[in-house]
């Protein structure tokens, strides 16, 4: 009879307390021995393994997404656009330890979520069901945007995974958060004054600040000319060079409540997208740690 209690612990489904519980336990890592690294907060790194692990996804083929994490094994881990997404993954085995019930899909895609919302962004529904793959299942090379391109090129990856021009400019709002790495990207530096604070300021200093190429051997990047101590890629220079993506640079600069609010929702999407959800399963929405 002892082992009667153990057993109906696995065999129930976790329910949204426990997923809460895996939400504290990541937010109480953003900052734990991050002290030396990058701007005080693992929060940003979190939130591009997230995006990497489901920007794969091809709406053809119904392949790649958040669904498999498959990003665990080379050859995808070794990627160039993943470079240095290990510091991500190892801060989620960690999390895993303590909660082995959790898929690392859905772990990974839920860390997404906690970094966005503790780094004051707006609440991002949630939901689990994502199971891990084998390395079988590993997204060709190729999927993720490539900084150095332009608006033609974000069009070609994006529309794949199903967006249209709106949402583009949305998750690229995401630059707000962290840095180019020159021993992971080769890029240099961050988009704002404040990489560790969900704002709409990466919009704000596309349009306000004068952007010139950065003097250097490294890949060709922007700078800001007052402090030369930003960077925009040639992917963001290209947000305000088209018509169509700039007419939404504007409106997300002049609106922060419009920008929350039509990120948290491309994003939410981007998390699930090719996940073959059980019917019925609710969107969660969490609690922030001092809410
Ligand atoms: Zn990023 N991104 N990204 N991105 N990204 C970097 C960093 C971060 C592109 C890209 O090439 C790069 C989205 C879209 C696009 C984040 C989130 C999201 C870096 C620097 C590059 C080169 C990596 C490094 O050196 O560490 C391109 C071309 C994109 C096409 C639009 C979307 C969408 C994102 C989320 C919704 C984040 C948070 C970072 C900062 C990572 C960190 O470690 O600081």
């Amino acid at each position: 009879p002892s082992t009667t209690g153990t057993a109906l612990k696995k065999l129930s489904k976790p329910a949204e307390k426990d997923y809460q519980a895996v939400y504290e336990a990541i937010a109480e890592k953003l900052e734990e021995g991050a002290e030396n690294y990058d701007d005080g907060s693992f929060g940003p790194v979190l939130v591009r393994l997230a995006w990497h692990a489901s920007g794969t996804y091809d709406k053809e083929t119904g392949t790649g997404g958040s669904n498999g994490a498959t990003m665990r094994f080379a050859p995808e881990s070794d990627h160039g656009a993943n470079a240095g997404l290990k510091v991500a993954r190892d801060i989620m085995e960690s999390i895993h330890k303590r909660f082995p019930w959790i898929s690392y899909s859905d772990l990974w895609t839920l860390g997404g979520v906690v970094a966005i919302q503790e780094m004051q962004g707006p609440t991002i529904s949630w939901r689990p069901g994502r199971s891990d793959k084998d390395v079988a299942a590993c997204s060709p090379d190729g999927r993720l945007p490539d900084a150095s391109k332009d608006q033609r090129h974000l069009r070609d990856i994006f529309y794949r995974m199903g967006w249209n021009d709106q949402e583009i400019v949305a998750l690229s709002g995401a630059h707000a958060l962290g840095r180019g790495h020159p021993d992971r990207s080769g890029y240099s530096g961050p988009w704002t004054f404040s990489p560790t604070m969900f704002t709409n300021d990466f919009f704000k200093l596309l349009l306000d600040e004068k952007w010139q190429w950065k003097k250097w051997n490294g890949p060709e990047q922007h700078e800001d000319k007052k402090t030369q101590s930003l960077m925009m890629l040639p992917t963001d220079m290209a947000l305000i060079k088209d018509k169509s993506f700039k007419k939404w640079v504007d409106i997300y600069a002049n609106d922060q409540e419009k920008f929350f609010e039509d990120f948290g929702n491309a994003f939410s999407r981007l998390l699930e997208l090719g996940v073959p959800f059980e019917e019925g399963t609710k969107p969660m929405r969490f609690k922030t740690l001092n809410a």
